[in-house]
């Protein structure tokens, strides 16, 4: 594929104009300075952006690719590997590789909680509480949440479900002096729906950033994903209404099934 020809795919793509892709999909150009295996990444995304490879369906294995490309094995498996580690696709062992499901849209507005955003997508939320614990919270932590030394923090650690898959590790810091009611089954549900509609408070605003990182090893078995996988961390400190911190949670987001979208204005 030539590089003008190239761009063109590109553009068609943006077009959505699925015809024009699909008689120049399969042309790989060998003296292009477009490297063979960035080509070959380039026709895979097409073919699953026409479905021709369907999500949750297995695509042809390295060796058939290869010969239909006329191209090594090697040169096969660095495009796949490359669209594994977008998220476009995942491997299974023995299995061969798959198409993956789009990755979640996040919008970073609008102070929504996880059970919110999840059935705002249609999906089931759930959780499986893995610790619940009074403690006296670490420096930092009792600093964002304003607390005097030695007040105490529930700590909350729960696996975020959608449709009973793994998206989310929270680890949540509640201080005990706002909500010394709560316990463990509370916690089960939404928070943000106990707080307002059994509490009666109204949550405010909260401060968020966002970094990435490698999974850790007990997290990586929580999320299901392999133990060097990418992940997307985010803290965030929440407030009431009043201005009283209620949460400081550190999520930690799987960035095989998450994409965070912000708009921004000039
Ligand atoms: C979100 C929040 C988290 C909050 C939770 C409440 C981020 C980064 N985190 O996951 O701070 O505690 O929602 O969800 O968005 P819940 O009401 O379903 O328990």
């Amino acid at each position: 594929m030539c590089k003008k020809l190239f761009v063109r795919v590109k553009l068609y793509l943006r077009n959505e104009s699925k015809e024009a892709i699909r008689m120049v999909q399969d042309l790989l150009d060998k003296n292009s300075h477009i490297p063979i295996y960035i080509q070959i990444e380039e026709i895979i995304k097409q073919r699953i952006y026409l479905e021709e490879y369907k999500i949750g369906e297995n695509i042809p294995s390295e060796r058939e690719l290869s010969t239909q490309f006329d191209v090594s094995r090697m040169t096969v498996r660095q495009s796949i590997t490359n669209l594994v580690n977008s998220g476009l696709l995942y491997r299974e062992k023995g299995r061969g590789t798959y198409v993956a499901n789009p990755k979640l849209e996040q919008p970073l507005k609008g102070l929504t909680s996880f059970t919110e955003d999840m059935r705002a997508r249609g999906m089931e939320p759930s959780s499986r509480v893995l610790r619940f614990e009074k403690i006296v919270p670490p420096v930092d932590v009792a600093s964002d949440l304003m607390l005097e030394p030695g007040e105490e923090v529930f700590f909350v650690v729960r696996i975020r479900n959608a449709d009973s898959k793994p998206m989310a590790i929270e680890r949540t810091y509640i201080p005990v002096k706002v909500y010394p009611e709560l316990d463990e089954k509370k916690i089960m549900g939404s928070l943000y729906a106990l707080i307002e509609a059994k509490f009666h408070q109204k949550i405010g605003n909260a401060i968020q950033q966002m970094e990435a990182a490698i999974v850790t090893k007990e997290d990586s078995k929580f999320l299901q994903i392999n133990h060097t996988a990418p992940v997307l961390i985010i803290k965030r400190t929440s407030y009431l209404s009043d201005g009283v911190p209620f949460e400081l949670v550190r999520s930690t987001y799987r960035a095989d099934r998450y994409k965070f979208i912000s708009e921004i204005k000039r």
